[in-house]
Parts: C-alpha cells; sequence; structure tokens
C-alpha cells in the first residue's frame, strides 16, 4: 500500500489488467455545483463511463491520502463537509498532512492521475486566464499542469467568464496540445460558440489515442486537451448567455471576489441568474465528456 496514494481496488485491478480507466476531478461536484445537481452529476458521469466499459476513478483527498477511485459516499461527504478544501496542485501537501478533506481541480486531478498511470480525465471546463489576467496574474494551475502531466483532458474548452484568447495563447506558450472534437473552434463550456479557431480537429477517439501514443514515445510531459462542444440541445445561445456572464462579472468586482474563490462564486451566480440553465448545460457537458474520455481510455487500452 503506497502511504500516500490509495488506488481503488477496481481501478487498481483495471490498470494492473490494461482496462480502459477514466480519471473524474472532484471539485466540480464540491464546489463547482449546488446540492443535489452535484451528486446527480457525479453519478451520471460515473454511470456514462462505464456505459462505455470503462471504470470511472473520481479523485480526492480524505484521511492524509489522495484517493483514487472514490465511492459515492465519499464523494457525497466531501460535498456535505463545509471545511472540503479546494485542491489545486500546490494544495496536496498542506492538505494531506493535516489529513483534511479535499476535492481535487483538473490540476490536482491530472497530476494524481498521471501519478497512477491513468491517461484520460473529464472534467466539465478546465481553469484558464482570468479576465484582467494580465494585471492580477490570476491564471489556473490547470494550464500549467497540463504542461507536466501526461493526461488527456476532456473539457467543453474553458468558462466564458475566463479570458479565452489569453487562455490558448498560454496553452500555446507550455506547449499543450488543444484538439476540437468534432468541432474547429474551441467552446466556450455553456456554448459552442467562441470565435476562437482551433488548429487542429479530430473525429474519432482512436485519433486522440495515437496523439497520447505519441507523446509518451518522444517522452513529452504534457498532456492534451480535447476539447467538445457542449451537447447541442443543452448549449446556451452566446448572445444570452454573454448578458449573464457580465454582469456576473461586475458583481465579483463589486464584492471583492478574486483567487479561488472566483470560479465557485461566478458559477453559482450564473446559475441564479440563468434561473438554473446554466446549471442543466453543466451536467449534460460533463456527462457527454465523461462518455467520449471513455471511448477515448478504451481505444488507448486496444491500441
Ligand atoms: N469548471 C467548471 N466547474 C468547476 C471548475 C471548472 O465548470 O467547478 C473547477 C475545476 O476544478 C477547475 C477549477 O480545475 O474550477 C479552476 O479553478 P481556478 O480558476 O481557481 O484554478
Ligand atoms: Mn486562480
Amino acid at each position: 500500500m503506497d502511504r500516500y496514494l490509495d488506488v481503488r481496488v477496481e481501478v487498481a485491478a483495471a490498470l494492473a489488467t490494461g482496462r480502459p480507466v477514466v480519471a473524474l476531478e472532484s471539485t466540480v461536484f464540491v464546489h463547482g455545483l449546488p446540492d443535489p445537481v452535484n451528486l446527480q452529476a457525479a453519478s451520471a458521469m460515473e454511470d456514462a463511463v462505464r456505459a462505455e466499459g470503462a471504470v470511472p476513478a473520481t479523485i480526492g483527498l480524505l484521511d492524509g491520502r489522495a484517493v483514487i477511485g472514490l465511492t459515492g459516499e465519499e464523494i457525497a461527504e466531501l460535498a456535505r463537509a463545509s471545511d472540503s478544501v479546494k485542491v489545486s496542485v500546490r494544495d496536496i501537501p498542506t492538505v494531506i498532512t493535516a489529513r483534511r478533506m479535499g476535492a481535487t481541480t483538473v490540476a490536482a486531478t491530472a497530476a494524481l492521475a498521471a501519478r497512477s498511470s491513468i491517461r484520460v480525465m473529464a472534467t466539465g471546463g478546465i481553469g484558464g486566464v482570468h479576465r484582467g489576467g494580465e494585471t492580477t496574474f490570476d491564471v489556473s494551475a490547470d494550464l500549467n499542469e497540463l504542461a507536466r502531466s501526461a493526461v488527456a483532458v476532456v473539457c467543453a474548452g474553458a468558462k466564458s467568464v475566463l479570458d479565452l484568447p489569453r487562455t490558448l495563447e498560454v496553452l500555446e506558450t507550455l506547449g499543450v496540445p488543444v484538439v476540437g472534437f468534432r468541432t474547429d473552434e474551441f467552446p466556450a463550456f455553456y456554448t459552442a460558440a467562441s470565435g476562437l479557431p482551433l488548429e487542429h480537429r479530430i473525429d474519432n477517439p482512436s485519433e486522440v489515442a495515437a496523439m497520447l501514443e505519441v507523446q509518451s514515445a518522444l517522452g513529452r510531459p504534457e498532456g492534451l486537451v480535447v476539447a467538445q462542444a457542449p451537447p447541442p440541445a443543452a448549449a446556451i445561445p452566446k448572445a444570452e448567455l454573454d448578458v449573464w456572464v457580465e454582469r456576473v462579472l461586475d458583481e465579483a468586482e463589486h464584492e471583492g471576489i478574486s483567487g479561488k474563490a472566483a470560479t465557485p462564486f461566478l458559477l453559482g451566480r450564473l446559475a441564479i441568474l440563468s434561473g438554473g440553465r446554466t446549471l442543466d448545460t453543466n451536467v449534460d457537458l460533463l456527462v457527454a465528456n465523461a462518455a467520449l474520455a471513455a471511448r477515448i481510455a478504451l481505444a488507448l487500452s486496444a491500441s
């Protein structure tokens, strides 16, 4: 047994026999979505991974260890506890040492997945450069971690509350490939349209698997961003979304919300302003991303 890493039996067995595994982050369930939508999303994502024939591994910190493959009850416990920490990579050692409960962001999830030899994960949207980031330096550690964790992150791009052009620039600087899955445009999370073209498009999960193999064969440390648009039935038209986004950004500025509290605040306010519509979209795209991640993991284990 590893002192600080607890890879649960089902996940360990799948990894040992080369069967497909998909890592899932837990911050989205604990700090990104309200009760009860959060737990519905957690189990719907795990179900989607299983339906494709892969094993889900939701990651979080419990009892002084990083757990790879939280149970539904443990996810619920993390979400219920008011003192669960939002854990990015730099918080891993403090939260483990203090034996606190922690939900992992994309960055921390990717780091722990790579450490456990899991090569694919799913999320809603990656963190990125916040608007005004050129002066505040608020750039999510997700971007930097993707430059050193060899994991494919399936997402619906990054949230429209972020500075998407600068987010793409930073990913380019860091050497992280960004490919559109069946899209030529970087999606903007709740909406398919960002107006930002992507240079590379792929139409088949096996092409993502092949890209990961190339990176691995050439000894590259980076991961890969696989961006797919939210399901058309769930997507919110950009014009409608933009109005809410401007408002929540104003509110955050007025209330002085910044740093790691920014993302949870903005998402929570968007949900209220939109009368819950962003929540429906969020869950639907999470499930779609989980399913695609599983198909990529399947292609990897077959290759
Ligand atoms: N996108 C969402 N919901 C979320 C997040 C992103 O739709 O909850 C979370 C992810 O865990 C992501 C984190 O890694 O926010 C980024 O936070 P920050 O900007 O503080 O790095
Ligand atoms: Mn930040």
